[in-house]
């Protein structure tokens, strides 16, 4: 079932859900199906050869922005700017383009341009922004390959805040868009939006971790959080803080940042509920031909524009002077009390109690008219919550340091999935280092004479093919194409909390790394590391009988423990790992199978290059704790198919080995006695058709040193995966 009143969020046999929950196959069956045109996911027009950093280095960017800045005021009768602004409006389309970045799997967020397709364009938080979008095309059509929407999104928001006097801190480019929607994604399992009925996922006698897996909204079709309040109660003001605090940190800020962020936010522009909801129509991916796209188009007299306009249902401007940065959020938050009223739409929100005129706010469609300005739950949190309170009354007191919160905030919320800073493009990349970067220093290329030394060093210490594998493993495979975090460089795997994951074993592998700091000469660590992945596979290579040579680009840097935020790398500590034959402790909310496609989809690996790197890490004895389970092998450490082989013999049983579903044996089909053990992650290359045809080609007479070959190059894949300098 669903998850409706509140209930369990699991799905399915065992209480585990769905990879990927509700796709957008579900909510609109009868959407086109393109992607039979695209079974490999690449709808790009662009082509394999198309470099965007190389085209965004063409933008006359000084031209862009000045057009942007014209844009804002440019308004136009389709869709009128309040205030004669856009700004406000673009901000928040900017905002939703960042907001969905997730820290668990670095999924979401502004990187390539998702709010531009389902289910995220028809959200019912993203709310017309599709008009958004329409308003920049022209612009987006102009400077075309210079620039991607994503990093539009994000500049157009920047341009917005300065146009308007706010405090910004730089830009980076360098997102390039993708085509379609990630179809890799989970976005929840609940079958209705959150306007259609009550389904939060923190149900209240629990408390924050309920928010299941990597989730950071809490209710299905929003951002953050309901603005009206926790399941739309205005008066649960405990519960309004808890769910901004969980969902926020679920996007790695702080409650400084998220005041910082909320009040500057809110300091620009107005909420939209001056008519009635119901009349207005689809949401752009159910929406009728001829709307081309065009979404919630309101069946009200006027077109329900302007005036007229109904997003959220809450209806007012936060300031008095909704298109300038100014002091007065704060100032208002705290000089008046509020009342609960409802707006024309019929929502919950907050109004000064006696205003005074020049405290109103110019109607957004007259500036001769006053009206009263008002305050989401959401934002009188920022009062009523103590710990919120101190944060707000320290920004009120002392503007400066609001500006530089909201300034630093606002580039971390649109940039947080980038990953490192060589990244960055353009004219406005800030040159001050910031923590959540996870900076490494730049590491120097050693020369062939000296890595040829060190690798003979490594040979000859006495650590063993399994050791140095895993280590190299461990290392690089933190890596995530989500947000670009993670991977071998910066030997990272050496420092807190890495080094102390259960995963990795700590105590081999601090001996790993121990030996390898005493022979590497002036390679870094990180290059060390990886080279011992190098010797260790040479070594299985040859003992097989093959001579396939490893590739090796070594340049990675080493990082300090003061250059590494522990706790955001915590997220990262991996519950299962098929490529190790990991389960942790944590009982998992998806099967160990789908665990493995997800690690496998962040490290950017295609089904051939996950199939090959599993099958040849069970036979180098790379399992977690020496476990023997996938070890299909009679000669251990030596780069074969066997694992491919014995698997899809026949002369096997298989049969599960015990009450759980984690541990499989085979046995003999006519003498009866025990062959193999295997894990749930070993099993599914013989079960799944797909998996099994991959598996067979790998397993065929003849195809032994074509195996050899692609694990060598999957293997490589992932050694190398973060390094943005080689690229
Ligand atoms: Fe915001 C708007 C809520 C955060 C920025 N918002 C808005 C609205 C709402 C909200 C309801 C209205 C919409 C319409 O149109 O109707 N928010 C909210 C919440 C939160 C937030 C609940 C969490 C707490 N914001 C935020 C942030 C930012 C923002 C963080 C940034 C930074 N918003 C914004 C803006 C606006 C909004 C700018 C306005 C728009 C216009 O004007 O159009």
């Amino acid at each position: 079932g669903s998850m409706d009143g509140g209930g369990c969020p699991m799905h399915g046999a065992g209480g585990v859900r769905a990879l990927l929950g509700r796709t957008n196959k579900d909510w609109w069956p009868e959407m086109l199906a393109t992607e039979i045109l695209n079974p490999n996911g690449s709808s790009n027009p662009m082509g394999a050869d198309f470099d965007y950093a190389e085209a965004f280095k063409q933008l006359d960017y000084a031209a862009l922005k000045a057009d942007l800045t014209a844009l804002m005021t440019d308004s136009q009768p389709w869709w009128p700017a309040d205030y004669g602004h856009y700004g406000p409006f673009f901000i928040r389309m900017a905002w939703h383009a960042a907001g969905t970045y997730r820290t668990a799997d670095g999924r979401g967020g502004a990187n390539s341009g998702q709010q531009r397709f389902a289910p995220l364009d028809s959200w019912p938080d993203n709310g017309n922004l599709d008009k958004a979008r329409r308003l920049l095309w022209p612009i987006k059509q102009k400077y075309g390959k210079h620039i991607s929407w994503a990093d539009l999104f994000i500049l157009t928001g920047n341009v917005a805040i300065e146009s308007m006097g706010g405090p910004v801190f730089g830009f980076g480019g360098g997102r390039p868009d993708v085509f379609e929607p990630e179809r890799d994604i989970y976005w929840g399992s609940e079958d209705k939006w959150v306007n259609e009925g009550v389904q939060t996922r923190i149900a209240p006698e629990h408390g924050f971790h309920e928010i299941e897996g990597p989730l950071a909204a809490i209710q299905m079709g929003l951002i953050y959080v309901n603005p009206e309040g926790p399941q739309g109660n205005p008066h649960d003001d405990a519960g309004m803080a808890r769910d901004m605090k969980e969902t926020f940190a679920r996007m790695a800020m702080n409650a400084e940042e998220t005041v910082a962020l909320t009040a500057g936010g809110h300091t620009f522009g107005k909420a939209h509920g001056n008519g009635d909801a119901s009349l207005l129509g689809a949401a752009p991916a159910g929406g009728d031909l001829v709307a081309q796209g065009f979404g919630w188009v309101s069946g009200h007299e006027s077109g329900g524009i302007g005036e007229h306009t109904v997003t959220s249902g809450i209806e007012g401007a936060w300031t008095n002077t909704p298109r300038e940065w100014t002091e007065n959020y704060f100032r208002l938050l705290f000089d008046y009390d509020y009342e609960l009223v409802k707006s024309p739409a019929g929502a919950n929100q907050w109004q000064p109690i006696n205003q005074k005129e020049e405290d109103m706010a110019p109607a957004a469609w007259d500036s001769n008219l006053r009206v009263p300005t008002m305050m989401t739950t959401a934002d009188m949190a920022l009062k009523r919550d103590p710990e919120f309170r101190a944060i707000s009354e320290k920004f009120r007191n002392d503007h400066e340091a609001f500006k530089d919160a909201f300034a630093r905030a606002w580039f971390k919320l649109t940039h947080r999935d980038m990953g490192p800073k060589v990244r960055y493009l353009g004219p406005e990349v800030p040159a001050e280092d910031l923590i959540w970067q996870d900076p490494i220093p730049t590491g120097t290329r050693p020369s062939d004479v000296d890595v040829a030394a060190v690798k003979a060093k490594i040979a000859g210490s006495g650590l063993t093919v399994s050791q140095l594998v895993k280590a190299a493993w461990a290392s690089a495979s933190t890596f995530r194409k989500s947000d670009f975090r993670g991977g071998a460089n910066g030997a990272r795997v050496a420092l807190a909390p890495q080094k102390d994951w259960e995963v990795n074993e700590p105590a081999t592998l601090a001996k790993v790394i121990d030996t390898l700091n005493g022979l590497r000469g002036n390679l870094s660590l990180a290059d060390a590391i990886v080279l011992g992945g190098v010797v260790g596979l040479e070594k299985a290579i040859a003992d097989a009988g093959f001579g396939v040579a490893v590739p090796f680009s070594g340049g990675r840097g080493d990082a300090t423990a003061a250059q590494t935020d522990a706790d955001s790398f915590a997220v990262m500590e991996p519950e299962a790992d098929a490529f190790r034959n990991y389960v942790g402790k944590k009982k998992l909310a998806v099967k160990v199978e789908e665990m493995m496609l997800d690690r496998a989809s962040l490290l950017g690996l295609s089904v051939p290059e996950m199939t090959v790197l599993i099958g040849g890490l069970r036979v180098l004895g790379a399992n977690h704790g020496e476990r023997g389970h996938g070890h299909f092998t009679k000669r251990p450490g030596q780069l074969t198919n066997d694992f491919f082989v014995n698997l899809y013999d026949m002369t096997n049983v298989w049969a599960a080995a015990g009450e759980g579903d984690d541990e499989y044996v085979a046995t003999d089909r006519a003498a009866g006695h025990e062959k193999w053990r295997a894990t749930r992650a070993d099993l599914i290359f013989g079960s799944n058709s797909e998996l099994r045809a991959v598996g067979e080609v790998y397993a065929e007479t003849g195809n032994e040193e074509k195996f050899v070959k692609d694990f060598v190059t999957a293997w490589t894949k992932v050694m190398n995966a973060d390094r943005f300098d080689l690229k």
